[in-house]
């Protein structure tokens, strides 16, 4: 048998520091779609995503929530892997960059680096603002000030380790000018002016400032920083470094790496010297594609502009969001999201085409034929035009794909299904079934049926759930390739009547909906319930449990003998407390809402066998219990009893 060519693509790791919107929606499901035509294109495919889950920003994100940094990612990985169960993701992969395996690759990776002397230690000055611990660059800075806080910066020091980019500046230049590495080209552009004619200097690749990511293996007071521990996952998921790299020398190098226009940066420049500083083959391609914006903006997490896909499939159904995405944003070029939008694609495109034409030829293949329809021995002129036109989908939609113009293809499917309603318009089956020629209606409804077949056929990668539908109103398997993708190939047919794709949408009913919801999750916000929340609800175990679970928890009446601000952390307090039988440090995310001063004496509800964690450098014994309420200040549990009481 003939060996399948592979195809390798992948999404970016996503940060794991909050829950995920539309536009990684946006991003998963293009490479999904472009995953899946090439699967049934007979390539054998290697699909990856997964989490981008340590740096300075995770931590803190863990610590003002009192959770461990691990315990964080890891509840925020689930809720991503239940996002692309939601979306119909085919990913063969998740990598997650605190697997283990990704950071011993890493770990050695820096050391081979190093050795090689691309990696060597030195200092780094820049800008630091001192309460967010953080350097800036001056193009980070806004007014000159730190852009996360507001306060004022200053000139410091720090000692880390640099990779030398400025050595590779000369052949990334020449892959990005003179081969079809980056594409579209007018990314080619923004970096020859942005950053390449203006000079590359050498990467700091490491921090001492916090230390939940991966030490350097042979210097262990620094962590390795952002891209160098990013980057690589791309290999690393295949088992590069590892003791099995079999994928890794079957589907490296990479087709396709697909990402959004601000990191295409880290993947046309940096990812290419590091993987010329390890000697290994670049990627083919790197395809950096627009944003999908919102009231203007980049919908992002910070900004809180999101759009929450997991309402939007509640509502409308993964078909729906998945054919609005690859539909609606023409691959390259920035997008504006609006319900209006989402609903007229859902309206127009899915109920009224693609829906209508389903629904008519089916019940007319019912009404005329019992469902029993032959292929012609003869058809008309304009049938064979018809006819070419669906042979003609095919290669015109591989070619689509390889560019890859997602949009143009969907275009291409629902400009067959356009013409095959106008089809049925043109020839009046209805017309034809009443003066008696049997023999042109069978035709017609014949090439109507093949129409809708290889439309589904060919819908398959994109929208994952209706075409299958499709195919047993046909009374067919759902084919797993495009074999059949061509008109003439069913000798006969045996249809039935199916469900809807969806009932048409009342835009303005659905719009007020959508505005309550958005309306509600903005009140939340107001007050106080923000996206903090949203992320520790991602976090939670919803599961109901037993009350034996329940008893798991040891809950005790304990006493704040002594409290102060834990050093580094704006929101964190340490309290001795008295739990009955000894004392033990509690560390808890509550200075926001109380002085150390105001604790002592007090009278609290202690978690009493939660394992130890370290949170800012202090090794906390337990919690305290709170209440919050919209203000979203903690309030302090405050039961009655003597220490050391039970709690049940
Ligand atoms: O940058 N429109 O992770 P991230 C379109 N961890 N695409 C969007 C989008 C929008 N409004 N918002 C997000 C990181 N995306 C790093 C990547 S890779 C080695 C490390 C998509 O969670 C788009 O693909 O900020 C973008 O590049 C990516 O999410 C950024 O995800």
């Amino acid at each position: 048998m003939k060996k399948k060519q592979t195809f390798y693509i992948t999404t970016p790791i996503y940060y794991a520091s909050g829950a995920l919107h539309i536009g990684h929606c946006y991003t998963t499901v293009c490479c999904d779609a472009i995953a899946r035509f090439k699967r049934m294109d007979g390539y054998d495919v290697h699909y990856l995503t997964g989490t981008d889950e340590h740096g300075q920003k995770v931590q803190q994100a863990a610590e003002e929530r009192g959770l461990t940094p691990q315990a964080f990612v890891d509840g925020l990985a689930e809720r991503i892997k239940a996002l692309w169960a939601r979306m119909d993701i085919s990913n063969d992969g998740f990598i997650r960059t605190t697997d283990a395996s990704h950071e011993k690759a890493i770990a050695d990776i820096f050391t081979r680096l190093y050795e090689k002397g691309d990696i060597y230690k030195s200092e780094y000055v820049g800008k630091y603002c001192k309460p967010c611990e953080s350097f800036w660059t001056d193009g980070q800075l806004v007014d000159g000030k730190c852009p996360d806080c507001g306060r004022e910066v200053t000139e410091e020091k720090e000692e880390c380790y640099f990779f030398r980019l400025g050595k590779y500046a000369d052949r990334i230049k020449k892959l990005l000018a003179e081969t079809d590495f980056l594409q579209p080209e007018s990314r080619v552009k923004e970096m020859v002016n942005n950053f390449l004619d203006k000079g590359l200097s050498d990467l700091a690749v490491t921090r001492t400032s916090f230390n939940w990511g991966i030490k350097v293996p042979f210097d262990d007071k620094h962590v390795i920083y952002v891209w160098i521990d990013a980057l690589p996952n791309y290999i690393t998921a295949l088992g590069y470094g590892g003791s099995d790299d079999g994928k890794f020398k079957k589907y490296w190098p990479c087709d396709m790496h697909v990402m959004a226009k601000e990191i295409v940066r880290f993947h046309s420049i940096i990812w290419p010297a590091i993987l010329m500083a390890l000697d290994i083959p670049l990627p083919k391609r790197v395809y950096g594609h627009g944003w999908i914006m919102f009231d203007g903006d980049k919908m992002s997490k910070s900004k809180g502009n999101v759009v929450d896909p997991f309402v939007l499939t509640d509502r409308y159904g993964v078909d729906a969001l998945r054919y609005y995405l690859l539909s609606s944003v023409p691959f390259g070029e920035d997008s504006s999201y609006t319900n209006e939008l989402l609903l007229s694609a859902i309206n127009n495109d899915l109920v009224n085409d693609l829906g209508n034409l389903v629904r008519r030829t089916l019940a007319m293949s019912t009404q005329y034929f019992d469902g029993n329809v032959k292929k012609p021995n003869e058809i008309t002129d304009d049938d064979k035009k018809f006819a070419a036109g669906i042979d003609a989908l095919l290669p015109e939609i591989r070619a689509d794909l390889d560019k890859p113009h997602i949009s143009k293809a969907l275009e291409r499917i629902f400009g067959v299904i356009d013409l095959a309603n106008k089809y049925i318009d043109l020839n009046k089956p209805w017309a034809l079934n009443k003066t008696g020629e049997k023999e042109r209606l069978n035709a017609v409804m014949y090439n109507l049926l093949e129409a809708i077949r290889v439309c589904a056929n060919l819908l398959l990668p994109f929208i994952t759930k209706y075409p299958r539908r499709i195919f047993d109103g046909l009374g067919l398997p759902v084919p797993d390739g495009f074999d059949g993708a061509e008109y003439g190939v069913i000798a006969a047919y045996k249809t039935t009547e199916i469900e809807p794709i969806l009932n048409r949408l009342d835009v303005k009913k659905e719009l007020a909906e959508l505005d309550k919801i958005a309306a509600e999750k903005n009140a939340e916000a107001a007050g106080g319930k923000n996206k903090d929340d949203k992320e520790k609800e991602a976090v939670k175990n919803m599961e109901e449990i037993s009350i034996d679970d329940f008893f798991k928890t040891e809950l005790r009446v304990a006493k704040i003998e002594a409290c102060e601000k834990v050093e580094k952390s704006k929101k964190l307090l340490k309290s001795t407390v008295f739990d009955g039988e000894r004392r033990r440090t509690v560390v808890s995310g509550i200075a926001n809402a109380y002085k150390p001063e105001d604790l002592v004496g007090k009278t609290v509800a202690l978690v009493a066998n939660l394992k130890p964690a370290k949170l800012c450098g202090v090794v906390s014994e337990g919690m305290l219990l709170c209440s919050s309420g919209a203000d979203d200040l903690p309030r302090l549990i405050e039961p009655q009893g003597e220490p050391g009481d039970k709690i049940c």
